[in-house]
């Protein structure tokens, strides 16, 4: 079961939604050792979401366990990483860092909540 669409607006890696479409939403993250903020994300089932990822401090990394998503956020002052879902089902999702960043990486994690 699918639970998301996913587009990766990384350099080579337009997938299938197009890059052209207008999100209904853009949300910001920036990570820091060892957060996001913010860490609690409501969004609404069937909206385009856009995550814009920006690093204060080091390289950290945005995946969501399971549906394919695990992007790197460049350190601070390096550029964002921006990454596309539609959150096709209700529920709740993890996100986490996926670069090791420090002694606090593993706590490093947040959720997304599909109303
Ligand atoms: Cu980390």
């Amino acid at each position: 079961m699918r639970l998301f669409s996913i587009v990766l607006l990384c350099v080579g890696a337009v997938g299938q939604e197009p890059a052209a479409r207008k999100p209904d939403r853009v949300i910001s993250i920036v990570a820091e050792r060892f957060t996001f903020s913010p860490s609690k994300i409501e969004v609404k089932q069937g909206e385009l979401i856009e995550f814009v990822l920006t690093s204060d401090d080091t390289d950290h990394g945005f995946r969501i366990p399971g549906i394919g998503i695990d992007v790197a956020i460049p350190q601070s002052g390096k550029g964002e990483a921006r990454v596309r879902f539609v959150a096709k089902e209700k529920g709740s999702y993890a996100f986490e860092c996926s670069r090791p960043c420090g002694a606090g990486h593993n706590l490093m994690r947040g959720r997304i909540i599909v109303k």
